[in-house]
């Protein structure tokens, strides 16, 4: 464990089922303090930033919130968008501003098979399906770069503009990332996904780069792969994936298809990284605001609280995080799941059979 013991955590709800999830993640981050008898805590400051505070105040945060951030030690984050606000809006006046704003280039999106869950893949061996994808998550075509022009030329002839960006640096530190990742993993792979052959300047750099940046790294089996194929990929040939990196849109694409694959949006966490710790880094689940269930009870958990174990992870609370993985494992296991699973329990009750099975967990371990 490192030095701290005791951090300052920024949640932000925002949007819809962000705020139900985000509850749970901190009921489990709770009991984890409480229970880790005095070794380390947390303190946690609530901003109501989303959608309702764009209503009430015309900006998605506060003026200076990027300001307040800063001195946190990471965030916690639920989700963002909500009808009545149109979706660039709330995207880029919140989950962007801060991303961008405190340069978490790196946006890791595990995508997990859990026990206890029915794939949508036909596979005979799911549970040793484990990949992860390595999102670019500060430029590509989330650059905001272009315009709209043309209006006055009348109803028609309007024109829009929406450029992306690759620079070679911001293409270096996202591969040489996923190279540095796969190292600490069992298979030890890195795919490079673009579509190079039809974008034929942003992703050739990249391609570019991804040679030059490999011939460092002998001991990692590479690939690359054109998104449409690298789609197909996930599908027919799972087992072939281990760190799969990709520009800021093809990777949030690609990971929204992996945990479907491995049974529901609601399953999938994220981490975005700050990778120098300048900053604070922003844990979240996958899922948006999900409108259509907000409210119901019966949001899924288990995204925001493996976001949970993934901030716990880059705190340095690396067993701890092991432990809640554990628990997420156990807790589907034993068919304690919401709806979008195929299962009866509410958001809440998942968060108990959860809570129970990482005391368990806890209590299996022999103390230090
Ligand atoms: N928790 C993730 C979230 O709220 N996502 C909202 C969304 O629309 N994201 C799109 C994106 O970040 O690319």
């Amino acid at each position: 464990m490192t030095e701290q013991r005791k951090w300052r955590i920024a949640v932000i709800p925002g949007d819809g089922i962000g705020q139900e999830v985000v509850h749970e993640g901190l009921r489990v981050l709770e009991q984890m303090s409480e229970t880790s008898g005095g070794q380390f805590s947390f303190s946690f400051d609530f901003f109501p930033w989303g959608c309702q505070y764009y209503l009430e105040n015309g900006r998605m945060m506060a003026e200076d919130g990027l300001q307040t951030l800063q001195g946190y030690d990471a965030i916690y984050f639920g989700a963002v968008g909500w009808p009545g606000v149109p979706d660039h809006v709330s995207l880029w006046g919140l989950r962007l501003a801060i991303c961008q704003g405190f340069d978490q280039w790196a946006n890791t999106r595990p995508v997990r098979f859990l026990p206890g869950i029915q794939s949508r893949l036909n596979h005979p061996n799911l549970e040793s399906l484990d990949w992860i994808v390595v999102r670019e998550n500060s430029e590509g075509e989330y650059a905001g770069l272009g315009g709209r022009n043309l209006q006055g030329r009348g109803p028609g002839k309007e024109v829009a503009i929406q450029s992306a960006l690759f620079t070679e640096e911001g293409c270096e530190r996202i591969i040489r990332y996923a190279f540095e990742l796969a190292r600490t993993r069992k298979r030890k792979k890195v795919t490079s996904v673009t579509k190079s052959n039809a974008q034929q300047y942003g992703m050739v750099l990249w391609d570019e780069v991804f040679a030059r940046v490999r011939k460092e790294y002998p001991d990692v089996e590479t690939e690359q792969v054109l998104v449409d194929a690298m789609a197909a990929q996930f599908v027919l040939k799972p087992e072939r994936l281990d760190v799969v990196v990709a520009s800021n849109l093809f990777a949030d694409i690609l990971s929204d298809l992996g945990s479907a694959l491995a049974g529901s949006l609601g399953i999938a966490a994220s981490a975005n990284i700050n990778v120098e710790r300048r900053y604070p880094s922003m844990f979240e689940p996958v899922h948006g605001s999900a409108p259509d269930i907000a409210g119901k009870g019966i949001a899924n958990p288990i995204g925001a609280i493996g976001s949970a174990a993934l901030m716990l992870d880059h705190l340095g609370l690396h067993t701890e995080s092991q432990q809640l993985l554990q628990a997420i494992d156990a807790t589907t296991r034993e068919g304690k799941l919401t709806p979008d699973l195929g299962g009866t329990c509410t958001t809440a009750e998942v968060t108990d059979a959860l809570l129970s099975n990482l005391k368990q967990i806890q209590n299996s371990v022999p103390s230090v």
